[in-house]
């Protein structure tokens, strides 16, 4: 190797190490370097599409294609710098979450606290600088779950953990509970090797344990017959089939992630201020949904996740949880 290559070398293993450092002295849990080849798993998505699995999720199938190149997402992109951030809130036994009344519905800990794309995205800017910072003359791109990004593929790439039976990109040493940030960029970053082994073994806790049986096989999801995208995703109203299925659920669902034994062991709970619970996300009332004015709902749950689905989805939920809830009763 000569020693103009050598140097430059020395200079990418360099401002990786800076990159990963400023990474971890912002508040990311866990940070890793993707390489950008095509998605080893493109024809699973195409698969997975196709069957209509993705339901009313159009913009899967229009984002198909970026998904399956990662590199066609930027121009001359080199690497993804991804990141994970912890956002467990405390054990979440089935059915008895922490801070759940009767009184309340039952919403996923992703949503306890201030919206994630607006926390994780500026700390991604703040991450995206440093990268400018430290390769002058650098472009970078940040993604936090919106976008062609195909994020999980990404982190199992950049060495962050593996993808569960669930689907869900698995830290060995975090578990399941986090958000992923992505930050491409030209700047020439050392990637890491990919996280090679899958550590489900033989366990089928999360197949076995989804509510509504939405697990076609292993790592295969009928996102129409999960909660998550029944209360969050999907806009119409619920058919008479849909409503039975969200159960006590007003917002997004953790069973598959609940029962992991990798959550169950290592999941730590979050201390990061920004993440910090809102008891009026975490712990919503059903009447006050009911009756919840647009300007009131804008008010109080403006900067959080619930104003993806808005009042109209929240109203809904709420009715069908109140629905459930009152069918079950003896
Ligand atoms: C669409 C979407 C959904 C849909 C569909 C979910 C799904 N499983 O695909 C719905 C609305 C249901 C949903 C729900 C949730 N979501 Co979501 N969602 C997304 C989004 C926008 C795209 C995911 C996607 O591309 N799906 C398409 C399908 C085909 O992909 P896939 O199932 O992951 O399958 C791929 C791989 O599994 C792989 N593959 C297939 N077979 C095999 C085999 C092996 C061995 C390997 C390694 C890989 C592999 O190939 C497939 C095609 O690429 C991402 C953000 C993003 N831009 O990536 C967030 C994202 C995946 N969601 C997230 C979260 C937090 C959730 C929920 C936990 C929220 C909640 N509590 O309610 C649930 C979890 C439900 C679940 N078990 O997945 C996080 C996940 C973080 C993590 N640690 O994994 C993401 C990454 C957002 C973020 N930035 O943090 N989500
Ligand atoms: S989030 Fe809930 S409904 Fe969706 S797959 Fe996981 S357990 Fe099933
Ligand atoms: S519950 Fe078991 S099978 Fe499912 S993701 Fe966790 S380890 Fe894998």
């Amino acid at each position: 190797m000569s020693d103009v290559t050598q140097n430059r070398h020395a200079k990418t293993s360099r401002d990786t190490v800076a990159v990963k450092r400023r990474a971890l002295e912002l508040g990311f849990d866990a940070v890793g370097v993707a390489s950008l080849e095509p998605n080893a798993h493109a024809d699973e998505l195409d698969q997975w599409l196709a069957a209509g699995y993705a339901g009313t999720m159009a913009y899967l199938h229009r984002q198909a294609e970026k998904r399956k190149h990662p590199a066609r997402i930027m121009p001359d992109a080199q690497v993804a710098v991804v990141t994970l951030t912890n956002y467990f809130h405390g054990s979440a036994h089935p059915g008895l979450a922490p801070g759940v009344s009767t009184a309340s519905g039952r919403v996923a800990q992703y949503a306890w606290s201030t919206d994630y794309h607006a926390v994780i995205g500026r700390r991604l800017e703040l991450l995206a600088t440093a990268v400018r910072d430290i390769v002058p003359g650098a472009r970078t791109r940040c993604y936090v779950d919106a976008g062609p990004v195909p994020e999980r593929e990404l982190a199992q790439r950049a060495g962050l953990g593996w993808i569960g039976k669930n689907t869900m990109l698995i830290n060995p040493t975090i578990g399941s509970f986090t958000f992923i940030g992505v930050i491409f960029t030209d700047a020439e970053l050392v990637a890491d090797l990919p996280f090679q082994a899958d550590r489900c073994g033989t366990c089928r806790r999360c197949l076995e344990a989804c509510p509504t049986d939405a697990f076609v096989e292993s790592r295969t999801l009928d996102a129409r017959r999960c909660i998550s995208y029944l209360t969050i995703e999907h806009a119409a109203p619920f058919r008479d089939d849909e409503r039975p299925l969200v159960g006590d659920w007003l917002f997004g669902c953790d069973v598959c992630q609940d029962v992991c034994p990798w959550n169950i062991t290592f999941a730590e709970t979050t201390s990061d201020p920004e993440l910090a619970v809102r008891p009026e996300v975490a712990a919503p009332e059903l009447a006050e949904l009911l009756a919840v004015t647009p300007d009131e709902f804008a008010r109080r749950f403006g900067d959080t996740p619930f104003e993806r689905p808005g009042a109209a989805g929240l109203r809904r939920n709420a009715a069908a949880v109140s629905a459930n809830r009152a069918r079950a009763a003896p």
